[in-house]
């Protein structure tokens, strides 16, 4: 029997992805850039059905993100598990540097260690644990620029991350820009270095070498690179930054980022995490038979588990919110309270707000999909035009579109309002009912967000439509994807409170085989 699955295995703005088994399990994390918390890690028994546990950095002795810039923070971790012991290993972007860490547990579900940091700097820190024990560190490039574009290795002491050899040059890729994402695996007699090459946009690849010495010299695969979609007719591109992983049954697997194009060849949604089959050749992989990857992939996974339903509706009833739910940099705690109005999220207005490079109340999710419909109840009364409070969509501080509820002298009005660098106007603006609740709903198509506002079950005027375009990176720049969220602010942070009864995420009709 012929089987089938579908990419991205998690859509959406969950990129770099690193995976390791234990067992019959399967835990993945991914780069999570200036939210908070920080690397989502999911479990999955089959590689295709992924399900959060949680995320590795939820406090703030692990993860300070006060005042990080758009796609600075959290950059591309890797999962191992050694001798009882998961490692989660990942680089800190802050003010230039570029620091590395480790935080390790016992269970993936957490607690996860404080950090210990280590020497070596440069990004896409992975380790490799040796089967003679000795553990090695390798990163791209350290930041110093006289120093030639590599994969660089040191060895460590992996229970205080002292370094116990300087880092050294071990692979200079195949002469692609951008040597970076290294993975050490070890496979019958041979260590295989693992990176990516391009640039993770769309001449991105993943490429091999090997060596019987972890310290080299490193042969290269003579098919490099072993994945790159940057000459393929597929809706996915930019596939790269992979990890091998080998399955409870034998079988070899790559996750590895790509992105789906929209209209307009451009992407919104960030880069998600994809899967490949690998078969080996020769001692080298083969991603997929022809190094190529899409949306459809003919392959039996390698085990079996129950489909995830996908929760249409948080209706904020329970005293903890799902693992999905991020917020910016540094969150200031007490301005979201789920008991305070006991059903309702209840947001206090910061006085910060979505274009500050700061801390504003803001609980957002990833967009996850291209059709979908995107809405929440707000019970919400703005005494001033300063108030503002609402849904965002949001892809950087600089670039997004805000649905909102405030107040334009005696009226209560709902506004979408585009933020755009230095293009900022009201597209729209509609008077409301001078109480009761209103519904906020967005609708999002592959080339289009529809906003449309709901007051006493009517709608209060036709909807209003934007181009979902420039919200695309190829517009903003960075790493991220857009987010959906909810958000409050005020003038010096004293106005009303803002009450979400539910929010909901629909996926529509057309993206039923992401979800399948
Ligand atoms: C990541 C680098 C990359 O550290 O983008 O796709 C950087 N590759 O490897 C941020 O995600």
């Amino acid at each position: 029997m012929t089987a089938f699955y579908c990419n991205p295995v998690i859509p959406g703005f969950y990129p770099d992805p690193s995976a390791c088994r234990v067992g019959d399990d399967y835990y993945l994390v991914n780069s999570s850039f200036e939210y908070f918390p920080g690397i989502p890690l999911w479990h999955s028994r089959d590689l295709r059905n992924w399900r959060q546990l949680g995320n590795v950095l939820d406090r703030f002795s692990q993860l300070d993100l006060e005042g990080c810039p758009c796609s600075d923070g959290i950059y591309a971790p890797t999962i191992r598990f050694h001798q009882g012991r998961f490692y989660v290993v990942t680089t800190l972007v802050q003010t230039g540097a570029f620091r590395n860490f480790y935080v390790t547990a016992e269970s993936p579900a957490g607690p996860w260690s404080d950090p210990v940091w280590l020497d070596q700097s440069g990004i896409d820190p992975s380790l490799f644990f040796a089967s003679d024990g000795r553990v090695f560190l390798q990163t791209n490039r350290p930041l110093r620029f006289d120093a030639p574009r590599a994969i660089y290795q040191s060895e460590i002491d992996v229970a205080t991350g002292q370094q116990l050899s300087g880092p050294t040059a071990i692979w200079g890729g195949t002469g692609g820009s951008y040597v970076e994402g290294p993975h050490l695996y070890e496979r019958g007699g041979w260590l295989y270095l693992l990176a990516a090459e391009g640039g993770t946009a769309y001449g991105h690849m993943v490429t091999i070498a090997r060596s019987r010495d972890v310290w080299g010299p490193y042969e290269s695969c003579p098919h490099n690179p072993i994945l790159s979609n940057r000459h393929a007719y597929e809706e996915i591109h930019g596939t790269g930054h992979g990890d091998l992983i080998e399955a409870a049954d034998g079988s070899w697997w790559m996750v590895h980022l790509g992105f789906r194009q929209t209209v307009g060849d451009v992407h919104t949604l960030g880069r998600e995490t994809c899967l490949a089959p690998v078969e080996w050749v020769d001692d080298w992989p083969v991603v997929n038979r022809t190094g190529t990857i899409g949306t459809v992939v003919e392959a039996t996974l390698p085990g079996a588990q129950p489909k995830q339903q996908a929760c249409a509706r948080e209706d904020f009833d329970a005293s903890v919110l799902g693992p999905l739910w991020i917020k910016l940099r540094r969150p200031v705690e007490s301005n979201y309270s789920l008991t305070e109005r006991p059903g309702f999220l209840r947001l206090h207005p910061s006085a910060s707000t979505l274009d500050d490079i700061a801390s504003p109340t803001f609980l957002a999710r990833r967009q996850q999909h291209f059709h979908v419909l995107m809405a929440a109840r707000l019970d919400y009364q703005p005494s001033a035009d300063t108030d503002r409070a609402g849904l965002s969509l949001l892809m950087t501080n600089r670039h997004r579109y805000d649905f909102l509820v405030t107040r334009r002298g005696e009226a209560r009005v709902a506004a979408v309002e585009i933020r755009l660098d230095r293009i900022r106007y009201r597209a729209a603006e509609w008077r409301l009912p001078d109480t009761g609740p209103v519904e906020l709903r967005i609708l999002s198509r592959k080339e289009t967000y529809d906003f449309e506002c709901v007051a006493h079950g009517q709608p209060v005027a036709p909807p209003c439509q934007l181009d979902s375009r420039y919200l695309a990176t190829e517009v903003t720049g960075g790493f991220n994807g857009v987010v959906v969220g909810m958000f409050a602010n005020s003038d010096a942070g004293h106005g009303p409170v803002a009450d979400f009864d539910w929010f909901d995420y629909h996926p529509q009709e057309d993206d039923a085989h992401i979800r399948a």
